[in-house]
């Protein structure tokens, strides 16, 4: 349920109408506009009737949400959310995703290797104009025999890039225990094979860094959004969505890019959606025209693969772009993005 406060509502009346609600053993999430404030109910509303907050003076009009996910919807938070990425620290130049005027770029290789490696990746990547560095040091791969990540050390060699680079950094957490050495890490992501680890998402929930959830390979948009759920009911509200291909009956590619998630989930969500073309399609050739057809849907972000030398890649080798073929992709992208009036 949600109540729409009229414009002219005072401070003090919204308090005790908001304390009314929590009385009734209801959670309230607020969304303050320009224009007007929605209160939001979260919990059993079942026994509520939208008539009942009518009385009230400072109610303008109330409505049933049937979406199961609340805070990360729009009819409870109609404005988007705009997400900063890096900011407060000192050398590092901060990156907003999702304010409708820029299509930030986050790249960079699929595995942290080596600090050689990391390093010329970082810089690479950032004389192209990608505003976050990415590299996995947990890695979940399909074999067990497959290179698994550097962990803690990869982490390590990441912070070193940033300092390099100025940076912000983007790495994957796959274990709650992990969680500790993630404090300088700056977007924590949620790979497609942990988006529904309920009890990593709460603890993320509580945790004070944005997070990048990304879409299972058989998850829907309804599944997605309720795991965003999950961290926004915990208390953190920094959540980025990812569509990064999702598994569908025809094998030519990877995954197969649901682009049509990125209006649809404008639609129903407030918040800031990123494209992975990388993992969609697994095939480096096809990673640039994917990446324009992203920024035509209107993404708030990319996230591409990038390695110095593909071939010797220890995974994803298949699919990461080389720096000059990045460079030549980034160069297009700014044109796409330019036609919305929007910068990388
Ligand atoms: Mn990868």
């Amino acid at each position: 349920m949600i109540v729409i406060l009229k414009k002219e509502a005072a401070a003090k009346d919204i308090d005790s109408f908001v304390d009314g609600i929590k009385q009734r053993g209801l959670g309230v999430h607020i969304s303050k506009g320009v224009d007007k404030t929605i209160i939001g109910l979260l919990g059993d509303t079942s026994k509520l009737s939208p008539e009942d907050f009518l009385a009230n003076d400072i109610v303008e009009s109330a409505e049933r949400v049937s979406a199961p996910y609340k805070m990360a919807s729009r009819s409870f938070h109609p404005e988007n959310t705009v997400v900063t990425i890096g900011a407060n620290q000192e050398g590092v130049i901060p990156c907003v995703i999702g304010d409708g005027k820029s299509l930030p770029v986050i790249a960079g290789p699929c595995s942290v290797e080596t600090e050689e490696q990391i390093l010329a990746a970082a810089q690479a990547v950032k004389k192209a104009g990608a505003r976050i560095l990415r590299g996995g040091a947990y890695k979940p791969r399909t074999s067990p025999y497959s290179f698994q990540g550097l962990g803690v050390e990869g982490i390590r060699l990441l912070e070193k890039a940033k300092k390099l680079t100025g940076l912000p950094v983007c790495t994957e957490l796959m274990a709650i225990s992990e969680l500790e050495n993630f404090e300088n890490v700056d977007l924590i992501q949620v790979g497609a094979r942990n988006f529904q680890n309920f009890d990593l998402l709460k603890e993320l929930g509580k945790f004070h860094k944005p997070v990048l959830l990304k879409r299972g390979l058989s998850g829907t948009i309804s599944e997605l959004l309720m795991s965003a759920e999950y961290i926004m009911a915990n208390g953190n509200e920094n959540v980025i969505l990812c569509e990064r291909g999702i598994r569908t009956y025809d094998g030519y590619t990877r995954n197969c890019l649901d682009l049509s998630a990125v209006p649809y989930l404008h639609k129903v969500s407030h918040l800031p959606i990123v494209i992975d073309p990388s993992h969609a399609c697994g095939i480096r050739w096809m990673v640039p025209v994917l990446s324009s057809a992203a920024a035509a849907a209107g993404a708030d972000a990319l996230e591409i693969e990038v390695h110095c030398c593909p071939e010797k890649a220890w995974s994803d080798a298949s699919q990461q772009l080389p720096p000059s073929e990045f460079e030549k992709l980034m160069d297009k992208l700014a044109k796409y993005a330019a036609v919305e009036g929007r910068t990388l």
